[in-house]
């Protein structure tokens, strides 16, 4: 086997998204990259059989409102889980600033006695996508750094792993060789294919912690 000094290693084991739910929450700046990156992580998704109706996608402005969608997706899958499948949160923690999930209401469809594709579960693993450009201000330091720590403290305090899918730059060149999508004789590597081997991979690990 030929080894690396950088970059990822690929895992030994080929993990089974074949029961995962993951949700896709982007930004739209620089949207060329974006549908590069989603494209890539998608593949990979369903190259480890993650179920079309098992993948969520959602759209946000820019990079800096990742954090709070991420946060309220997870919160409202749980949510919306707790209601029309209450024992599927049998063996989740909640944890930080969420609120215990609404009380099932009494005309809710029977859970099923097996997590299957279904809807409203709770999210195994979120992939947060955006693209920052440095310019010549100083917009982009701030929101790296509240943004990588924002996504960090959402994947903490919800036990749901969140997937550092932003790519911080320092020019479009940059940008496009990291989505595949390089202008030279390289075309690069497309890193969202990266964040969705990383959902199924973290969400199967934390199914098996829980
Ligand atoms: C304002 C801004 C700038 C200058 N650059 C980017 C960028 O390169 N990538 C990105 O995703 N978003 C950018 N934004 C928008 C902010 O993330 C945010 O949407 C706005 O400041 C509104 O909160």
């Amino acid at each position: 086997m030929s080894s690396t000094l950088k970059g990822l290693v690929k895992s030994d084991v080929e993990y089974d998204g074949s029961n995962l739910r993951v949700a896709i929450v982007h930004a739209r700046w620089n949207k060329v990259i974006i549908d590069a990156l989603i494209a890539g992580a998608v593949a990979k998704l369903k190259e480890r059989g993650v179920q079309d109706n098992n993948i969520v996608i959602e759209s946000v402005p820019g990079s800096y409102e990742l954090p709070l969608a991420c946060s309220r997706m997870i919160a409202g899958a749980h949510v919306q889980a707790a209601s029309n499948a209450p024992d599927l949160l049998g063996g989740l923690n909640f944890s930080g600033s969420f609120s215990p999930p609404k009380a099932p209401s009494r005309t809710a469809t029977p859970a099923p006695a097996v997590a299957v594709a279904t809807p409203n579960r709770p999210f195994d693993a979120v992939i947060a996508i955006g693209v920052l450009i440095k310019g010549a201000t100083m917009h982009f330091e701030y929101i790296c750094e509240s943004v990588s720590h924002a996504l960090m403290k959402v994947q903490l305090d919800t036990g749901v792993p969140v997937i550092f899918g932003v790519l911080t730059v320092l020019n479009d060149d940059q940008a496009l060789e990291r989505a595949g999508l390089g202008r030279g004789a390289e075309k690069g590597h497309n890193h969202g294919e990266d964040w969705g081997l990383a959902a199924v991979e973290m969400g199967s690990h934390v199914r098996r912690w829980s």
